[in-house]
Order: structure tokens, then C-alpha cells, then sequence
């Protein structure tokens, strides 16, 4: 029997590697797809997929009432979209911006007559449209638009609504990512550490990578302690005992010829927080001595 369920109809701005990926899924999922970007042949490729191409935003933006915005930043959001009419529009904004950039654009569209949501979008283009590799976008702002298109938005990836304020999305995005810098900075310092050494880099790896899988649900204690300003309760490695090691991880460094620039830095708070607070604690309160 023929697939007689309708599709919401999504108008798609920018084909950069991101948003080429949202436009493939939508298509597969056989979302009429209408589509534009500012240099054509990312387009042209789509029109074999059954994209249909507009020849202006504007124009992509009349076509239909879900108007989704993939573009490079939020400079580009404002050359694309003016001149455009947004009245009555859905628009849903998936370029990464600041918090107030998107507190802003949602005004910004208040004013040209459209309902506004924005995404922060926690995945790479080949995760889009591949449900297992656990991508998702964090939507904020208005409930009742994300509600209305929560269908058509989870076909490209997962979707995690996380308030009415549509600067969350963005500050929900930007705080995972500078966790995952926080990460990566982490990663470096130990391949550093072993750089000169007999010692596989592809042999540490999986070593790493289930060592931070093994310490990344401490994140829960850490919110704990927010919330009960009990800084010290269940902690098991203690702050006096941690920064009373720091010195033999900068020996080690220095030893193996390795920077502690990246290192030195959650060292010096440790020993700050060590200095106002109780060595009994773990380590959340650092995250009182980053607040200005
Ligand atoms: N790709 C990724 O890994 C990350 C994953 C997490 C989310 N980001 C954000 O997604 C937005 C788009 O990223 P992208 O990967 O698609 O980026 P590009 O491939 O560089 O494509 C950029 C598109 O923006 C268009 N564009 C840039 N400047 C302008 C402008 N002044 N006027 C009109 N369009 C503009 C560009 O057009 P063109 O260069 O092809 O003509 C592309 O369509 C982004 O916010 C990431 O942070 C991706």
C-alpha cells in the first residue's frame, strides 16, 4: 500500500556540511524539502534528492511555514534573512550563537511576525539522520512551535527541549562543548606525556577513553553539592589529598618534557579553593571560584 502519511513541508537555508546533512534526512524521510544556499552548486547537488532549489532566500522562505536557518554564525543569519519576509513563519535557527545573540535573534524574529525557536546542536554532520551515534539538538524558546514541529525536527536527530528562554539552547550547547575542550585538553596533556616514550599512542588510547568514561559520572556528585552546598558529602578522594599530589603530576611533566600550561591552570584553583575552603571537599568548589 502507498505511504499516504503527509510530511511537514521544511524550507531549508544553508547547505554548508551541516546543514547538507539535515537536508538528506529530511529527504529520505520524504519531507518535501525546499532549499537554498548562498553559493548554488550545494544546492544543485540536492536537486537529484528531490530538493526543490530557490533561487533567493526570500523566495525559499515563502515557500513554506517551517523555516529552518543552518548557517555559519550569526553574522551570516542576518545577511541571509534580511530582506526576507518572516511573517507568520516558524523559524528554527540551528547556528551556533552566544546565549544573547540568540536571546536577541528570538526578539528579532518577534518583530518581523515570526515564532521563534532556537537548537544547539550536540552532534557531527555523520551523525545527523543516524538515530544510533546519539546526536541530538537542544531546543529552546517557544514550547508551543517545538511541540507543533517536534516530529519533523526529530527526523534529522534526537531533540532535547530545555526551556522558554531561547538563550538556553545555546548556553546548554555551550556548556557541553567547553566540558568536551575541557576533555580534549585533558587528552592532550597525557598523549604529550607519552610522546617520547615506547609507549603506542593507540595503546593508551582505550586506556583514555575508558578512564574518562570510568570518572564522568562524577558529574552527578558535582551537581549534588550545588544544589545542598555540601561540598564535602560522599566525597571519597579529598581536596587536600588531591592537591598534595599536584606537585608529582608538573614533576612528571616537566620530567617527560611536556608544558603544564594546560594543566597549571585547575591546579592553581585546587590550591585557591584549598586556601578558602575545607580539604575535606572534592573539587566543586572551583566551580564557585570561576563565578565572577
Ligand atoms: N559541522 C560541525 O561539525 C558542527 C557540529 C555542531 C554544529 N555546528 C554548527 O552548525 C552550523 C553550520 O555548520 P556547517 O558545518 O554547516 O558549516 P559550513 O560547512 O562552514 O557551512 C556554513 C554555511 O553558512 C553559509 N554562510 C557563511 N557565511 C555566509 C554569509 N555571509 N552569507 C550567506 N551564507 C553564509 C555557507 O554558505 P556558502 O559558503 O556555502 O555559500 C554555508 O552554507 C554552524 O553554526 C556550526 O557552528 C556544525
Amino acid at each position: 500500500a502507498q505511504n499516504t502519511v503527509e510530511r511537514t513541508p521544511v524550507t531549508l537555508l544553508g547547505l554548508g556540511a551541516m546543514g547538507t546533512a539535515l537536508a538528506r534526512a529530511w529527504l529520505a524521510a520524504g519531507h518535501p524539502l525546499t532549499v537554498w544556499n548562498r553559493t548554488p552548486a550545494a544546492a544543485s547537488a540536492l536537486a537529484a534528492e528531490g530538493a526543490r532549489i530557490a533561487d533567493t532566500a526570500a523566495e525559499a522562505v515563502a515557500a513554506n511555514a517551517l523555516v529552518v536557518v543552518c548557517l555559519l554564525d550569526d553574522d551570516s543569519v542576518d545577511a541571509v534573512l534580511e530582506g526576507t519576509d518572516l511573517a507568520d513563519t516558524d523559524l528554527v535557527n540551528l547556528t551556533t550563537s552566544t546565549p544573547a545573540q540568540a536571546r536577541a535573534r528570538a526578539e528579532w524574529a518577534r518583530e518581523r511576525g515570526a515564532r521563534y525557536l532556537d537548537g544547539g546542536i550536540m552532534a557531527v554532520p555523520p551523525m545527523i539522520g543516524a538515530p544510533e551515534a546519539g546526536g541530538y539538538v537542544f531546543y529552546s524558546g517557544s514550547r508551543g512551535l517545538f511541540e507543533r514541529h517536534r516530529q519533523t525536527l526529530a527526523v534529522p536527530s534526537g531533540t532535547t527541549y530545555v526551556g522558554e528562554d531561547a538563550g538556553f539552547a545555546a548556553l546548554h550547547d555551550v556548556a557541553l562543548l567547553s566540558a568536551m575542550y575541557g576533555m580534549f585538553a585533558g587528552a592532550a596533556h597525557a598523549f604529550a606525556l607519552i610522546r617520547k616514550e615506547d609507549i603506542d599512542p593507540a595503546a593508551l588510547a582505550p586506556l583514555l577513553a575508558d578512564w574518562l568514561v570510568a570518572m564522568a559520572p562524577a558529574v552527578h556528585q558535582t551537581a549534588d553539592h550545588l544544589r545542598s552546598g555540601d561540598y564535602a558529602q560522599g566525597v571519597v578522594s579529598n581536596l587536600a589529598m588531591q592537591v598534595a599530589g599536584t606537585p608529582t603530576f608538573l614533576t612528571t611533566a616537566e620530567q617527560q618534557g611536556v608544558s603544564p600550561e594546560l594543566l597549571s591552570p585547575y591546579f592553581d584553583l585546587m590550591s585557591r579553593r584549598l586556601a578558602v575552603g575545607s580539604g575535606e571537599e572534592g573539587l566543586t568548589g572551583v566551580v564557585d571560584l570561576l563565578v565572577r
